[in-house]
């Protein structure tokens, strides 16, 4: 029974129950206004509370609906007919009353709710607005400028700034539905305050709403959604109600077909499948109560503080005392940095801090349940980390890596034990980036590759399972972004114009600026390792950039030459003449944004069909989750995959085929042959 009406007394309470977030699907929506109906024709119904079984109120539309036709009765007739009933609502709240589920809320006249629960608009993060009236009601009941805030950025409120806001009418201390009631029942012999339909929006001051487009528009970058979600609340301020219902309507359902919320949508749903992925289905995790991290540098202290925000213990190894100091005060700077910026407070920061403490003796780590090693990217030293983790941890410990490129079960091939070891791929800054790559050896137990999981909603990361190769998903598909980049210089363009091309892609940087800003001595190193494995790397101008010791930013000169104390990038002539040397030779052709997005993205994808025929990775989604939260591929554009299957697979063959035929790209695999063949990668059984 998805709806259930009980009586306590002259009060009705009306239970949604449509695990696992009561989200509104068809169902729903008609039993809830049939509910709706049937009270208000009761004459012993004085009023109604509207709570929700399991673990949250009504999260929203049923997102599993949106690519299907909208069936009635429709979301926004039912919120009005709650908000038209003849006797008064309470929506009692516990969890998340998000999208849809607030809106049912505002037509309610009364809200309550438990302390820990939280209401908000998150539409925009799925690439649309509120398509019930949430734009419409929400500046009626909190003014505009809450309004915009909330629906521009879908960041949920909590329960007790919402009460102080005046979005929430009673916070209920103990029992959630006995607490409604008794309020219900209270508030019956009060006038009733009007619905949020028939109440005015208090004209914001001037200048406001060409404020607020500078904002949201300089926030939203390219995604679509936001500035829509401001442009309806200001619709709700300067037209009556009825008109800015229908206004929101039409943009709700204009943005529900667009790429961009089929994008969002994809990586919502890739989001929640990583986390629970199915092969780990039914395992138990093993406890994680204590870490340590083993390397203070600028993985270890980024990992640390990761484990210190979700409450772990740690202990920081160092190799001496001078190291121990410079770990710490990594550390630190993360904590201080974050109080500066007013993420946590001063007392929080000195809090985390105190929960590390930092030794060379490996003997202190006898009883930690989880030790990451993050020291220098050498095999021979990680080696002798391993052995000595073996020798001082408990046998049931579990042991990982954080390596970038180095093949885990090498590093781990002398332990006791292996089956407790694993590939904890962190992504920096660790304490920062999303991302987490999950990277078992043939070892590895089951259990404990489901802890790695386990670990990674601990520390709120999007988990990615990847394979053993070089660069695990991310990193491989990475060196042909940069090699492909290198192939453009060749061929007549130049860094400013590739980036610039990427940036209006949407990436937050090109290839070349985010070089200069991680360092060409990296992955140099890494080119210098797999060289030595007989491995061949395309990167001819990198290679003679790093050979004049051209770093980037911490060398004062990379791609890009910098001021002292800049960061802006300024072309360099050092570097085109360079690239003009090694272009000799290389047929030239123009290059206009779009063609160098091509000649960046299609390979991208091409090496992403290969990874998922590798098995390096299990989903297509999985490759777009990797590059949307490790490197900064835009979200709105659903991940390369998805990007790649939304512009459509033979457009993109026929595109790489071309791009072949001239040498600057590898030709289209049998996997992306298969996929484009069959209509999606996803389609193409492995
Ligand atoms: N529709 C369908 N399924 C949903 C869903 C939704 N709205 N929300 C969650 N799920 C599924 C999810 O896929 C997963 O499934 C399971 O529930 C648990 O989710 C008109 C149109 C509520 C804070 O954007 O933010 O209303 O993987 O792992 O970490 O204006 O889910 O188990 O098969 O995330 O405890 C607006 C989205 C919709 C809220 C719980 N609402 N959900 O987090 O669990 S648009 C949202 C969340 C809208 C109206 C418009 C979170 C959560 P499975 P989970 P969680
Ligand atoms: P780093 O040079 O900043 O730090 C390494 C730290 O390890 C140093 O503080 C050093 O003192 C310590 N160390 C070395 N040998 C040790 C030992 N035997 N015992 C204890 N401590 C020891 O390096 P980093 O950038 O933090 O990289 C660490 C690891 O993380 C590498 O494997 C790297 O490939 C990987 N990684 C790096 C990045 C990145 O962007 N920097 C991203 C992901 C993974």
């Amino acid at each position: 029974m998805t709806i259930k009406i009980e009586h306590r007394g002259e009060i009705a309470v009306v239970t949604v129950d449509n695990p696992p977030v009561n989200a509104l699907s068809q169902v729903v929506r008609q039993g809830l206004l049939e509910a709706a109906k049937a009270l208000d024709a009761d004459p012993s119904v004085k009023a109604i509370v509207l709570t929700c079984a399991g673990r949250t109120f009504i999260a929203g539309a049923d997102v599993g609906e949106f690519g299907k036709p909208p069936m009635p009765p429709q979301l926004p007739d039912l919120v009005s007919r709650i908000e038209r009933a003849a006797k008064p609502w309470v929506a009692a709240i516990h969890g998340s009353a998000l999208g849809g589920g607030f809106e049912v809320a505002l037509g309610c006249r009364f809200r309550v709710a438990v302390p820990s629960a939280s209401v908000g608009l998150p539409e925009v993060r799925l690439g649309i607005v509120p398509g019930a009236g949430g734009t419409v009601r929400l500046p009626r009941l909190a003014g505009v400028e809450s309004a915009v805030d909330m629906v521009t950025t879908g960041t949920p409120l909590g329960a007790r700034k919402a009460h102080v806001a005046g979005l929430i009418h009673s916070l209920i201390e103990d029992d959630l539905v006995t607490g409604a009631v008794s309020f219900a029942r209270s508030i019956l012999d009060r006038p009733l305050p009007d619905a949020l339909c028939d109440r005015p929006v208090a004209v914001p001051p001037v200048g406001f709403w060409e404020a607020a487009e500078r904002t949201v528009s300089a926030r939203a970058k390219r995604e679509e959604a936001p500035l829509k979600a401001l442009a309806c609340v200001r619709r709700a301020a300067e037209t009556d109600f009825a008109a800015a219902i229908a206004f929101e309507r039409e943009t709700f359902l204009t943005l529900r077909g667009s790429a961009q919320a089929a994008a969002l949508r994809h990586v919502f749903f890739a989001e929640r499948a990583a986390t629970r992925p199915p092969e780990l289905a039914g395992l138990t995790p093993c406890m994680i109560r204590s870490a340590a991290v083993i390397g203070g540098g600028t993985m270890g202290a980024g990992i640390a503080a990761a484990l210190r925000d979700a409450g772990l213990p740690v202990i920081l190894v160092e190799r001496d005392d001078g190291a121990i100091e410079r770990g710490l005060a990594n550390v630190r700077a993360i904590f201080d940095g974050a109080a500066k910026r007013g993420r946590i407070s001063a007392d929080v920061a000195a809090e985390r801090m105190a929960g590390i403490t930092a030794t060379t003796d490996y003997a202190a780590l006898a009883d930690v349940d989880l030790t990451i090693e993050a020291v220098f990217e050498d095999l021979d030293v990680k080696r002798d980390v391993f052995a000595r983790l073996a020798d001082n941890c408990r046998e049931d410990a579990i042991l990982a890596t954080n390596t970038s490129y180095l093949d885990p079960a090498r590093i781990a091939e002398r332990i006791r034990r292996p089956e407790r070891f694993l590939g904890l791929h962190f992504f920096s800054p660790a304490h920062v980036m999303k991302l987490l790559e999950i990277v078992p050896t043939k070892a590895t137990a089951p259990e404990v590759l489901a802890t790695g999981f386990s670990l990674a909603r601990m520390l709120n990361k999007i988990p990615v399972r990847a394979g053993i190769c070089d660069g695990f998903i991310g990193n491989r598909i990475l060196k042909i972004t940069r090699a492909q980049a290198e192939r453009l210089l060749l061929s007549g363009a130049t860094p400013t114009a590739v980036d610039a091309a990427m940036r209006a892609f949407g990436l937050p940087m090109g290839p070349f600026e985010a070089q200069d800003l991680g360092g060409l001595d990296i992955a140099a190193f890494q080119r210098k390792a797999a060289r030595a494995r007989g491995e061949a790397c395309f990167a001819p101008i990198a290679d003679r950039l790093c050979a004049i010791e051209r770093y980037g930013q911490k060398s004062g000169g990379g791609w890009y030459d910098y001021e002292p104390g800049d960061r802006t990038p300024r072309p360099s002539e050092a570097v085109a003449a360079v690239i003009a040397e090694e272009a000799q030779g290389s047929p030239r052709r123009d290059w206009d944004e779009d063609a160098i997005a091509d000649c960046i993205l299609w390979p991208m994808v091409n090496e992403g069909a290969r990874i998922l025929a590798d098995g390096i990775a299990l989903r297509p989604s999985d490759v777009d989750l990797v590059k949307i939260h490790g490197y900064g591929f835009p979200r709105w554009r659903g991940g390369p995959m998805h990007h790649a299957e939304a512009h459509g697979l033979d457009a993109v063959v026929e595109t790489l085929r071309g791009l072949a035929g001239e040498g600057l790209a590898e030709p289209p695999c049998d996997r992306l042959l298969e996929a484009a063949r069959r209509g999606g990668f996803s389609e193409v059984r492995r």
